[in-house]
């Protein structure tokens, strides 16, 4: 398994670019058949599946959007009859009605192969002891790395999320060599075996963290507080879940799944295509996916494509860190703030405060307020008020300087900010219930 999955890993484009071609054009043509959605917008634009000659004529297809999976909730975009549906998986996202996906055998096998090359490509095999810590249920992220795990022959331990004393017991006692977790979760698991001194009992080599933004600040510190290796994975529950894009050995950018996924970057204003290394909202076009494919998947993510190819040998196209959202950036008196800015401050900041935050964003008399609690460290707090008002001062100005906009900073007790188990609550925006 593993060498076929490197040779197409590997594909020069050209032959990728064949790859892609054919299979968009069988999508495109079954699409048109069974999504009845896709082929009204298809006639709208005046297009029929035969005007889909390759990948040159991805621009003129019609985008799609979140709202089109709540308005057709639950099973209205499945492109096959549901007896081909083996499990359906579920997000409910931040607000809204929750969105429901489907998938066929297939694309089950697809979506395993996705994870286990990021399992290949960080140094795992049959030996190695998976310690699955996303939420195994209707979330993506449990059954992802579970499925792949078993593909590479790895030992499976489908702990699911939650109960932090347990999570460690079983990484110690069972002998896990990776663990799968959200990033913010992996920092707080490193936490808490720093407090209770048990790293050097740890057999980690490697951890594969995503569903959420995390910053390079935030890797350097997992990575040390849980002696491992840490690589980002990135994926989304519409297009298929963790294993969309994945880092390799080199840590420089995740590979997209190109033989399965097309992406693209738009300009979100406009929807034009952006020139290759442009920043903008990324869009993607599944290829390959029976149950619910997907064409031109407006995900609202920014990043930038890198095709340059890999130091390791893939081909496939890396994305960088998604940068934040088109719909969690907050504009706060008129500027825009993305989180991540403020959590790369944060962790460069370093002395006297952990990495826990949350962002929270007010209005009073028509003016925004803008608050960015802070969690502080107890040698910190023992050192008396004016250490922490010295502290407070410095990231007032960093995030002042960064942001072009100074929010108020307070330091808060050590562990007075709720943990997430699974993805992290950064942004409490009350402005949105006024
Ligand atoms: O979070 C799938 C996943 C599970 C990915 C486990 C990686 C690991 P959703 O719940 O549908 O699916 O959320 C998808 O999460 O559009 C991004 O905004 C964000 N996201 C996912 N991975 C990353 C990442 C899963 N590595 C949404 N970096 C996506 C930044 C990420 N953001």
């Amino acid at each position: 398994m593993a060498m076929w999955q490197h040779e197409i890993e590997t594909m020069p484009r050209e032959e990728l670019n064949k790859l892609q071609s054919e299979r968009l054009i069988w999508q495109v043509k079954r699409m048109y058949e069974n999504v009845e959605l896709f082929r009204r917008r298809m006639d709208e634009k005046g297009l029929k599946p035969e005007d889909i000659k390759g990948v040159e004529d991805l621009h003129k297809l019609p985008f799609s959007y979140k709202q089109d999976l709540r308005d057709y909730y639950p099973y209205g975009l499945f492109a096959v009859p549901m007896s081909d549906i083996r499990r359906v998986h579920a997000s409910s996202g931040t607000t809204g009605k929750q969105i429901v996906v489907g998938y066929t055998d297939n694309d089950l096998e697809a979506w395993a192969d996705c994870f286990a090359r990021m399992l290949i490509a960080t140094g795992n095999d049959a030996n190695s002891f998976v310690q699955v810590s996303y939420g195994l249920g209707l979330f993506t992220g449990g059954f992802g790395a579970h499925d792949g795990a078993v593909r590479i022959g790895a030992t499976a331990i489908p702990i699911s999320a939650g109960n932090t004393q347990r999570q460690i017991q079983t990484m110690i006692d069972f002998g896990a060599t990776v663990l799968c977790c959200t990033p913010s979760y992996a920092m707080y698991l490193g936490e808490t075996i720093e407090e209770m001194g048990l790293k050097d009992k740890l057999k980690l080599k490697a951890g594969i963290f995503g569903a959420e933004p995390w910053t390079e600040e935030m890797r350097a510190q997992i990575e040390d507080k849980l002696g491992l290796k840490a690589y980002d994975i990135y994926g989304l529950s519409e297009i298929m879940g963790p294993g969309v894009s994945y880092e390799c050995e080199c840590q420089a950018g995740m590979h997209v799944c190109e033989d399965h996924f097309i992406p693209e970057i738009i300009d979100p204003d406009t929807g034009e295509v952006l020139p290759e290394g442009a920043q903008g909202e990324l869009v993607f076009t599944t290829i390959t996916k029976e149950g619910f494919p997907l064409i031109r998947y407006r995900t609202r993510d920014i990043c930038s494509l890198n095709y340059e190819v890999c130091e390791c040998g893939r081909t496939h196209v890396r994305m960088n860190k998604p940068q934040g959202r088109t719909d969690d950036m907050l504009i706060i008196r008129g500027v825009n703030v993305f989180p991540s800015q403020i959590e790369e401050v944060l962790l460069k900041v370093g002395g006297g405060i952990t990495p826990n935050y949350q962002i929270v964003v007010d209005r009073e008399n028509n003016t925004d307020t803008f608050r960015v609690d802070v969690e502080m460290t107890e040698e910190l707090l023992s050192d008396g008020v004016k250490g922490i008002e010295k502290v407070e001062k410095q990231i007032t100005e960093s995030l002042r300087s960064t942001l072009g906009i100074g929010p108020k900073v307070c330091l808060v007790n050590p562990k007075s900010i709720t943990r997430s188990e699974g993805k992290a609550k950064r942004v409490i925006d009350n402005r949105k219930l006024k």
